[in-house]
């Protein structure tokens, strides 16, 4: 009889054990759970306002380089005579134009305004990539290769900029 009652009790108390640990093992997964939603939370947070502030600094002078917009383009690695996209698009302000010319030939990235005037342009090369900072202003221009023969042949393409 005693031995019988030793067991229930024997049971409940491991029964009570087992709730305290499932009770401290709910506590600390809502612990974690919330402490991993709230850095979840706030993780994006300073992501979209990173993202954002380019953006909206652009505007300010002091961080025009650091809120420069970047865009790229790569003369036709076969040697053709062509950009591998025909148009691009930016928004008003600072843009860096990445300009890879992996051909086996000299190019370069030139830009000029609708009315014809360059207002930028990189040196002509081969190899690599070379990078090209111009201020733009709502419109559309031309970006070409100034090399003799080059834009009669395609290398060129439209920049709007909105
Ligand atoms: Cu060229």
């Amino acid at each position: 009889m005693r031995a019988l009652r030793a067991a229930p009790a024997g049971r409940y108390s491991m029964f009570a054990a087992v709730a305290l640990a499932l009770g401290a093992a709910a506590l600390a997964g809502c612990g974690s759970s919330s402490s991993s939603s709230s850095s979840a939370t706030t993780s994006p947070t300073p992501t979209s306002t990173t993202t954002s502030t380019p953006a909206s600094s652009t505007p300010v002078p002091g961080t025009t380089t650091s809120g420069a917009q970047k865009l790229s383009v790569a003369a036709n690695p076969e040697g053709q005579l062509k950009y591998d996209t025909s148009s691009l698009t930016a928004k008003a302000g600072t843009a860096t134009i990445a300009f890879t010319n992996a051909a086996p030939l000299e190019h370069n990235l030139t830009i000029s305004s609708s009315s014809g005037s360059v207002v930028g342009a990189t040196p002509t090369f081969q190899g690599g990539s070379k990078t090209l900072t111009v201020k733009l202003a709502a419109g559309t221009y031309k970006f070409y290769c100034t090399v003799p023969g080059h834009r009669a042949a395609g290398m060129e393409g439209t920049l709007t900029v909105k």
